[in-house]
This record gives structure tokens, C-alpha cells and sequence, in this order.
């Protein structure tokens, strides 16, 4: 059976990003204490009490899925910025974007009894119409130990490469097993399911998942987080969330007012309170760094 690799929380973003180019997942062991992960959990717990069970195969007869964790939950927003996991979204979603974005936040809960998930790549979330560009960086922060036995994530390291029509065999597949307080990060093209819970007591993940700026994300945002919560936020965890420019011209919009009352071109930050004036300047000087850079390694 492969392992997958585990690093320490320090690990550098470009270490990680490289073992995603080829393994498509790593464990960071540790990442957060004990008192952090019962804080988010008193946090989330009546949330996930009141979850039904999935309604199909896919997510689960015995599972749970809890979302909107960054609106409900102050202290998973601790998690969506770890500083660790920003640092590899960086430098692994950077190279194809100017700004990445919140994609999803949910908590998995595997009960008892839940058989295996079918296998599938992340990224089939847009269709199988992205080919050559991984859109996402995708954690799974483990509130309870990890073990094959109570449902772990089943991954198949270094199935990124592998063609589409690719199925893996039992022995290509690996466990995430971990103890709470750790995270599995993976890719959008990397083979992988929720495991069978085979023991008396849930298995709990949180998912928090990224992807490029310039896609549509999985869970909405914009409603699971609307602009009267959203506008309490820290600057950058709204900027993640998609209240910011994703590119020069991405996502602008024109307040609805009567004739003369307000800009026509705002950039979402105006919808939470802010002020236009300078709007868009660093991502305007990244994207002119990023394309001199171009310039001048194609001239050498
Ligand atoms: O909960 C897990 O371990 C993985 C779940 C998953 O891959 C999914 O629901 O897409």
C-alpha cells in the first residue's frame, strides 16, 4: 500500500508544491494544537448536530456535510488563513492566477457504518473541461484522528499524471492517516475518496478548499457569506472569499443606484463599506511584475 509523505508544519511552500506536482497530496503533521481544534469544534458542533445525512452516493447516506464555516465560525477562519496553507497556495496557485479564492469550507463527517466513496478527482467539480491547469490546493484538517479503519481519506499518490481513463487497483491506494490537529493537502487532480468507517465513533474533517481566481467556486460565497458578514471581516479573508478584484477586469460591478449617485465600475470591496479610490493598485503592480518577468525570460 503507498504512504503518503509527512511533513512538519514549517515544511517550505515550495517543497509542498512540488511533491503536489507529482504525488498530488501530503500530510503536515501538527499543524494545529489540541485547544484549537475543541475551540473550532464547540464552534461547529450544534452546526453539525442539526446536518441531515447526504442524499446520494456520492456524499454519503452516513455522512454529513456542514458548510458556510467562515459566516458561522470565527475560529475556522483560522484555518481558511493558516499562514502554512496560504504560503503553498501561493506558490502553487500563483503560477496561473493573479488572485486566488475561497472555493469551499465543509465539515465531513463519516459516521459509522459509511462504506467507501467512489474515487474522483476534485476538479471534476468543473465539468472535465479543465485539461493541463490545476485550478485548486485542497486541505482536509483533521478534527479527529485519521485512521483507515474509521473512514481516513483513501488517496492515490501520484495519480495527477495518470490519463483520464485511469482506474486505480486496491494496492494503489493510500490512507491519510493522521492524528487531529494535522491536514492533508491535495490537488484538484489527484484520485481520491472518503474512506468506509468501520468503527463506532465519527470520523470529523474540516475541508477547506482554494482555487483560481478566474473560476467559478464550488460553494457560493458570496451567499454563504453575504456583505453584512462578510464586511466584519479581515481585509484579506474577505479578499479571499471573492470580495476583490480576481484580475484587472474580473468580477467589478455597478451599485444600482439612481442616475449619478455612485461609480459606475466599483470593485466589490465598495459593496462591504470601503472606499474606491486607489482600488485595484497592488493587483494592477503584481500583474505588471509578473508580466515583465515573462518579458524579460523570454528575452534571455
Ligand atoms: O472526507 C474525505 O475524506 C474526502 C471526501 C471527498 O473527497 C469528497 O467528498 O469529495
Amino acid at each position: 500500500m503507498p504512504t503518503l509523505k509527512h511533513l512538519p508544519a514549517d515544511t517550505p511552500a515550495e517543497t509542498i508544491a512540488a511533491i503536489l506536482d507529482t504525488d498530488g497530496a501530503l500530510i503536515l503533521d501538527d499543524v494545529i494544537p489540541a485547544s484549537q481544534v475543541a475551540a473550532v469544534m464547540a464552534e461547529l458542533n450544534p452546526y453539525i448536530e442539526a446536518t441531515p445525512n447526504g442524499r446520494d452516493e456520492f456524499t454519503g447516506f452516513s455522512t454529513t456535510r456542514t458548510g458556510a464555516l467562515v459566516a458561522r465560525s470565527p475560529a475556522s477562519r483560522e484555518l481558511v488563513m493558516h499562514p502554512a496553507i496560504l504560503a503553498a497556495c501561493d506558490a502553487y496557485l500563483l503560477r496561473s492566477c493573479d488572485r486566488y479564492q475561497l472555493h469551499l469550507t465543509q465539515v465531513i463527517r463519516i459516521r459509522p457504518g459509511q462504506g467507501r466513496q467512489v474515487l474522483h478527482r476534485d476538479k471534476l467539480a468543473w465539468g472535465g473541461f479543465l485539461q493541463g491547469i490545476e485550478p485548486q490546493l485542497n486541505t482536509i484538517w483533521a478534527m479527529t484522528d485519521f485512521t483507515e479503519e474509521n473512514g481516513a481519506t483513501q488517496v492515490v499518490p501520484g495519480s495527477p499524471s495518470w490519463p483520464e481513463g485511469r482506474r486505480a487497483e486496491p494496492h494503489e491506494i493510500g490512507y491519510a492517516e493522521m492524528k487531529a490537529g494535522s491536514v492533508l493537502v491535495y490537488s484538484g487532480s489527484v484520485i481520491h475518496a472518503g474512506g468506509e468507517n468501520r468503527t463506532g465513533a465519527d470520523r470529523i474533517g474540516i475541508n477547506i478548499t482554494y482555487c483560481l481566481g478566474w473560476l467559478r467556486q464550488e460553494e457560493n460565497q458570496y451567499l454563504s457569506c453575504p456583505p453584512e458578514i462578510a464586511r466584519t471581516l479581515d481585509k484579506k479573508l474577505q479578499a479571499l472569499l471573492g470580495y476583490a478584484m480576481g484580475s484587472y477586469a474580473l468580477g467589478y460591478y455597478t451599485p444600482p443606484l439612481a442616475p449619478g449617485l455612485g461609480p459606475e465600475i466599483a470593485p466589490p470591496q465598495v459593496a462591504l463599506g470601503a472606499d474606491a479610490a486607489g482600488w485595484g493598485e497592488d493587483l494592477r503592480a503584481a500583474i505588471n511584475e509578473r508580466e515583465r518577468a515573462k518579458a524579460e525570460g523570454s528575452q534571455a
